[in-house]
């Protein structure tokens, strides 16, 4: 179910839990801004969320709220997961959903990271 992302953040939701380690992910990378992991469903060979780790609903609550070094920070954390699983040659994709209209359902941000095959042109 598609969340409202003007809503404040929950932190019972299931990336927080996640990164309190309340349940399991796989995952993949972690460094002191952000947190990668395995998505349960995937949609391609990889397919990947990263998170950052403060307590924030959206990319629109993100850029809005942290801080430069906490954006900078987790900004490279998704080019580093990326380039750690091999992406940069042939490529990636980077998805963020953001609120009802955007198909957001984990009212935490994440960015998927997408590749693995070439993904075809992207048509909203
Ligand atoms: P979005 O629609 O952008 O909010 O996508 C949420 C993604 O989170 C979706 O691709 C499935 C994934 N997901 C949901 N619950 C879990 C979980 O408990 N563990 C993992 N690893 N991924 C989850």
């Amino acid at each position: 179910m598609p969340i409202d992302a003007t809503l404040p953040y929950d932190d019972d939701n299931i990336f927080a839990r996640i990164l309190r380690g309340e349940i399991p992910a796989k995952r993949v990378y972690e460094d002191d801004h952000a947190l990668a992991f395995h998505d349960i469903a995937p949609q391609a060979p990889v397919h990947v969320l990263v998170i950052p780790k403060g307590r924030y609903v959206s990319w629109d609550d993100f850029s809005a709220t942290a801080g430069d070094a906490e954006i900078a920070g987790f900004v490279r954390a998704v080019a580093t997961v990326a380039r750690e699983q091999g992406l940069v040659e042939p490529g990636y994709r980077l998805l963020a959903n953001v609120g009802s209209h955007g198909g957001q359902e984990v009212p935490h941000l994440h960015v998927h990271l997408f590749g693995g095959r070439a993904l075809g042109r992207m048509v909203a």
